[in-house]
């Protein structure tokens, strides 16, 4: 009888397993912004969603605030290599944001102010997997990080969860973001380690 058990000799580490290849865990939480921190005003917030037909459905602030919101906690892995264990957000799933758009799309090319983009298949903005999330940790989301409200999509690469998102174009064809036009990988799986095109 073998007293050395399969889960006994595998990995284990006190991430239990919930570390991506190559990648280290952080306790802070490092700003990674490609330009400056755009600020804006609540009452001149909105989002957007533009479907492939050219509707167009609009969110205030208030609006916003009014969906029913979740508390999701969640592990966060940025393509620099750090990861952050169980972060906890509060905001409004991308399945009631888009409960009555109409779409025949199957890409997502989200849109943040200051002129980020990067894109995704929409299957992995629906199914309790993305958010538009406004507060971290119990507070507002700072502006370093997003606020007022920034995307959230914790099963892939971080540069996917557009900070201080704007509008999401629902399209036909993938079209390549900002990192993805700069070599970083169109999905972004930090699992299977999908970091530049080609992984
Ligand atoms: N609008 C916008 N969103 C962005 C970025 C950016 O530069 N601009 N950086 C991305 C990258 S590379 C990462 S790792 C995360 C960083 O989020 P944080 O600064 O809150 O840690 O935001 C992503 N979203
Ligand atoms: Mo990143």
């Amino acid at each position: 009888m073998s007293f050395v058990t399969r889960g006994f000799h595998g990995r284990r580490r006190d991430d239990d397993g919930r570390l991506p290849p190559g990648q280290h865990l952080t306790g802070d939480f490092p700003v990674l912004s490609a330009g400056p921190t755009p600020r804006i005003p609540l009452d001149e917030w909105e989002l957007w969603v533009a479907t492939e037909e050219g509707t167009r459905h609009t969110w205030s602030w208030a609006e916003l605030m009014a969906l029913a919101a979740d508390e999701p906690t969640v592990d966060i892995h940025c393509v620099t290599s750090w990861s952050k264990l169980d972060t906890t957000w509060r905001g409004v799933s991308l399945d009631t944001i888009l409960a009555d758009v109409e779409t025949a799309a199957d890409y997502a090319l989200v849109h943040s102010y200051g002129g980020y983009t990067t894109n995704l298949p929409l299957e992995d903005l629906l199914d309790g997997k993305a958010w538009v999330a406004y507060e971290f940790e119990g507070d507002d989301l700072h502006p370093e990080h997003g606020g007022p409200a920034r995307l959230l999509v914790p099963h892939l690469y971080f540069w996917k969860s557009a900070k201080w998102v704007h509008g999401i174009e629902l399209v036909l064809e993938d079209t390549p973001g900002f990192w993805e036009q700069l070599g970083y990988h169109d999905y972004g799986d930090p699992w299977r380690e999908q970091r530049y095109q080609g992984d």
